[in-house]
């Protein structure tokens, strides 16, 4: 029996406060109003920026349903809907592509000015489509891939390839491109380059194989826990290094690493302030660039030796890697699926979404990479 147009009732979990363990509970998803796709979730793993969403790092509306990288299958769509049609494999894009706004109509950047980074939590129209014991649950980056059902505007999603494997390609819609494309789109990492990357959580890690798809011929892999170092050698890190072991800053050791010349490229992907001077201060003093990648805590301020910059090294910013969410996706899509990259070793746990709160806990302890859920 088609379930178009009607009220879905399904199970979802629910952040209703921060601190406290997600609530599986059955939730109402309304059906798609014009302009916005209801997708049945099958994948979804679970990313740091969820969590820093727990833990009240990052401040959104409550209650919200979390989760926004995934993989599913259209529903059903709502009125003038005709990029994706129900039965077509998806990816929601937490960060959309309206096609209209500057950057969209611009070939540089990304930030669609639709993207819903700061956090209203509703759709576009205002309103919510998920309710729960009759209050209103708010959304998350316009995506909600927690729950069986989710509704999204339609430039929040893009259809993949039918023959892609959902419970792997769901990495394409967060962490894979965040870290692949901060070496790949953002930086342009360039071959025989040399590379460093700071943090080796599965973003970081991706940002080591987006260098090494690149390229690049030394790539530093730094990180204060040394049992990331085997993984980042079988993605493509030449070299390993663990700040702990010094009694110097690490720009220095970087600097004595690359015969005093610093590296071409470093990536910050951590999150924390004092990596990401001291990854600027560890590339080339005149042409190196450094992408900060690691998102900075709330109201956090930096206060940086302005030499650092005056000499030339080039400091920016990427949000999902500077890739255009629905012209990139497909593609990425399509090179996992010609075997360009791996998704695999990114996925250290799989668990049955009854399982969240478990698959928070591993990423709280350091214990997993990826947590897939599967529905
Ligand atoms: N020096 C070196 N390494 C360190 C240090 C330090 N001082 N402190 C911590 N580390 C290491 C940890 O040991 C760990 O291995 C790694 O840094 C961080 O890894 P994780 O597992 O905590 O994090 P990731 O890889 O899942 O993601 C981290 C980001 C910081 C990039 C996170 O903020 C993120 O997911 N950003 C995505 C950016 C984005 O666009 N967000 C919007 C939607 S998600
Ligand atoms: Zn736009
Ligand atoms: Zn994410």
């Amino acid at each position: 029996m088609s379930t178009a147009g009607k009220v879905i009732k399904c199970k979802a979990a629910i952040a209703w406060e921060i601190k406290k363990p997600l609530s599986l509970e059955q939730i109402e998803v309304a059906p798609p109003k014009a302009h916005e796709v209801r997708i049945k979730i099958l994948a979804t793993g679970i990313c740091r920026s969820d969590d820093h969403v727990i833990s009240g790092a990052f401040a959104m509306p409550m209650p919200i349903l979390l989760g926004h990288e995934a993989a599913g299958v259209v529903e059903s769509v709502g009125e003038g809907v005709t990029c994706v049609k129900p039965g077509d494999k998806v990816i929601p894009l937490f960060l959309p592509q309206c096609g209209k706004c500057k950057i969209c109509r611009s070939t540089r950047g990304n930030l669609c000015s639709e993207n819903d980074l700061c956090g209203k939590g509703l759709m576009p129209d205002g309103t919510s489509r998920f309710t729960c014991k009759g209050k209103a649950l708010h959304n998350f980056l316009g995506t909600s891939t927690f729950t069986e059902y989710t509704v999204v505007h339609e430039t929040s999603v893009v259809k993949i390839d039918a023959a892609a494997p959902l419970e792997k390609v769901c990495l394409i819609g967060c962490g894979f491109s965040t870290g692949y494309g901060a070496a790949v789109e953002t930086a342009k990492v360039e071959p025989g380059s040399t590379c460093a990357v700071f943090g080796l959580g599965g973003v970081g890690l991706s940002t080591v194989m987006g260098c090494k798809a690149a390229g690049a011929s030394r790539i530093i892999a730094v990180d204060i826990n040394k049992s990331k170092f085997p993984l980042a050698k079988q993605l493509g890190a030449t070299e390993c290094v663990n700040p702990l072991d010094f009694q110097k800053p690490i720009n220095e050791v970087l600097f004595d690493l690359t015969s005093g010349e610093g590296v071409d490229y470093s990536f910050e992907v951590i999150g924390r302030t004092e990596t990401m001077t001291s990854a600027l201060a560890s590339c080339n003093n005149n042409i190196g660039t450094s992408v900060i990648v690691g998102v900075p805590p709330s109201a956090s301020q930096m206060n940086v030796d302005p030499m650092l910059l005056f000499t030339g090294r080039t400091w920016k910013g990427s949000v999902f890697g500077g890739w255009k969410s629905k012209d990139s996706v497909p593609k990425l899509v399509s090179d996992f699926m010609g075997k360009k990259f791996i998704l695999d070793p990114l996925i250290t746990h799989t668990l049955p979404f009854d399982q969240i709160n478990e698959g928070f806990e591993l990423l709280q302890s350091g214990k997993s990479i990826r947590t897939v859920l599967t529905f």
